[in-house]
């Protein structure tokens, strides 16, 4: 079957890293989408978080990478994907996942499965490492070397 891991991503952070991973060992192809949010000005670009993707799961070739806008069920609808696999960090990830789930079981019939976070990376997200790195915090135990270093080229050139 093939899933989708989507979200973000902006940057991927170790958490998404330890989702998609897993969630690559029990589907068949997983393709990690990133949401283009027309409302939203990223850190990164959407291809650049493509990039940074594709280099953090370069060596599964199960995974691959995708760029999605509209409803996320009428993508997977159109790339055959059967469901979708997320991340729970806490009872508030709960709360937000939960009613987008069965949203999107309505919609479509498309089922999400729910990974339960690692307890090394539940205080992980991508808007806290963002803010820690802005303000000068070492955020490296959250990200791979290239993701660090794309963050404090980026944060350096602002
Ligand atoms: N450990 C484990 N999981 C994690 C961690 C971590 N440290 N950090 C993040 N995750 C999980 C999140 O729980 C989430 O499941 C996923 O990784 C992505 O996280 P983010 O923060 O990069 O992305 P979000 O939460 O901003 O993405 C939200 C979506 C874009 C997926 C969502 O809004 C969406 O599907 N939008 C498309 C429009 C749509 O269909 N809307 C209707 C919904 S019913």
């Amino acid at each position: 079957m093939k899933a989708v891991c989507p979200g973000s991503f902006d940057p991927v952070t170790l958490g998404h890293v330890d989702v998609v991973r897993r969630a690559a060992a029990m589907f068949d192809e997983v393709v990690v989408a990133v949401a283009i949010n027309p409302n939203k000005q990223g850190l990164f670009t959407i291809d650049e978080r493509r990039g940074l993707l594709a280099d953090t799961f370069a060596d599964l070739p199960n995974v691959s990478t995708a760029a999605f806008s509209g409803l996320l069920v009428d993508w997977c609808r159109s790339q055959g994907v059967g469901v979708i696999a997320k991340g729970l960090r806490s009872d508030t990830d709960y709360a937000y996942e939960l009613p987008m789930a069965q949203m999107n079981r309505h919609l479509t019939g498309v089922d999400t499965v729910f990974l339960s976070a690692s307890p090394e990376h539940t205080f992980v997200s991508s808007s806290l490492v963002k803010e820690v790195a802005r303000g000068g915090g070492d955020v490296s135990a959250f990200l791979t070397a290239s993701v660090h270093a794309a963050l404090q080229e980026r944060l350096g050139s602002r």
